[in-house]
């Protein structure tokens, strides 16, 4: 079997998605996401004019080779354009070769390992009580595990929370907008949310929450410690995490289990952060090289108590979600896997058989992953320029969103 063609579909049903699509002269394609949110264009070309021209010809079983092929030989290793490049590759020739072999994703990676995937929602409100209401929903529909976002008083718009009454998305049309930010009122505020969240709930859902990068050490050390007494799933990025030392700090003062690497993408960005034990979960999805890459991260993670907990935002195609599932219901250290539906319109364009039952989810048990792409109605939805927001202390400084 050869590689015979390739193209890459940019749409925008709802949000952004860069796919690539692989065919092979047998008549089998695979489909691999390319999302890099807010920087979509880059990896459509990167792929595009740089990597489908060398993609011809080979035999699409080679992933080990065309990995190494596409990371050693492109001479410019790592950064988010070229490892989603490689993930958008490596995925649609993993697809390519299970469905070739006529069985779902997950056997070509040891086989299912636990009986479905445990997922975290996102419960977001602009007050205590109504973020109590979302976490209550979310429980109602029986999921087990429940993101807590809340806006916070006197500061303007916030990571997670939506300002109209849609679904939060964190990209919005246009150019970026910006938002207001102060870590000492939020620091005074996270502590009360989840004391109302254990009295409201008790003690048996599991809570998370995403700090998005805000605090420095010190401060995160600070908020671990202050939410301590209602036992977090896990506080995640709480820092930026360019310095994988600025963790010793966090570490050595708090219990609160630590989540980090969403915007990961090679095992360099977290070997320190793995090797002293300084993490809980990491947070990469397939974005990070795809499955040839992730499974040997998991690998070397899980030597360190390290589980997995793959980034699951609506900025990650639903080919990234379907293949992930595979992924994570094979993996041994799996830990937990985001869950944060896509619109009904991205749905409608990549039809797909994973499902929801319960608090879990399940990958498809088609050949493959389980997912395509309806090209003719991905065209009724053209690509629109979109950005994450941004954000400033109360004194006009730049900080991280
Ligand atoms: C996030 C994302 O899902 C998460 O935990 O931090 O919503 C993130 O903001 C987006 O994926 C950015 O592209
Ligand atoms: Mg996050």
């Amino acid at each position: 079997m050869k590689i015979s063609d390739a193209k890459v579909v940019v749409c925008s049903p709802g949000r952004n998605f860069v796919t690539l699509k692989i065919y092979t002269d047998s008549g089998v394609y695979g489909l691999g996401d390319a999302t890099l949110n807010g920087r979509e264009l880059a990896v459509a070309t990167y792929l595009a004019d740089h990597v489908v021209p060398c993609l011809i010809g080979r035999n699409p079983f080679q992933t080990e080779d065309i990995w190494q092929y596409l990371y050693r030989g492109g001479y410019w290793r790592k950064g988010p354009v070229t490892m989603m490049a490689i993930a958008a590759v490596d995925v649609a020739l993993w697809d390519i070769k299970a469905k070739a072999l006529n069985t779902p994703l997950y056997n070509l990676l040891g086989g299912k390992a636990r009986s479905g995937v445990m997922v975290y929602g996102h419960a977001n409100g602009g007050t205590i009580a109504e973020t109590i209401d979302e976490v209550g929903r979310h429980i109602d529909q029986k999921y087990l595990a429940v993101r807590a976002q809340c806006g916070v008083p006197g500061l303007a718009g916030l990571y997670g929370v939506s300002t109209d009454s849609q679904p939060y998305e964190p990209a919005q049309k246009g150019l970026p907008s910006e938002s207001a930010w102060s870590s000492e009122k939020y620091l005074q505020f996270v502590p009360t949310l989840f004391e109302e969240l254990r009295k409201a709930f008790g003690e048996d859902v599991h809570l998370l929450h995403d700090v998005h990068h805000r605090l420095t050490p010190i401060q995160a050390a600070r908020l671990g410690k202050a939410l301590e007494p209602f036992h977090l799933f896990w506080m995640e990025d709480a820092v930026p995490a360019e310095l994988q030392e600025g963790f010793r700090i966090i570490r050595q003062h708090t219990t609160t289990p630590l989540a980090v690497g969403e915007i990961f993408n090679t095992v360099w960005d977290s070997k320190l952060l793995i090797t002293e034990q300084l993490i809980d979960y990491l947070r990469m999805s397939l974005h990070g090289g795809g499955i040839t890459a992730l499974q040997k991260i998991a690998a070397f993670a899980d030597m360190y108590h390290v589980q997995m907990g793959c980034h699951g935002a609506t900025d990650l195609s639903p080919v990234t979600m379907g293949a992930a599932l595979h992924f994570d219901i094979s993996v041994t250290n799996f830990g937990i896997q985001e869950y944060m539906p896509h619109s009904r319109a991205t749905l409608e364009v990549f039809p797909h058989g994973y499902r929801y039952v319960n608090g879990y989810l399940h990958p498809a048990e088609t050949p493959g992953h389980g997912v395509d792409l309806d090209e003719a109605l991905a065209k009724k939805f053209p690509y629109e320029r979109a950005y994450l927001p941004v954000n400033r202390r109360l004194d006009g400084t730049m900080w991280n969103w």
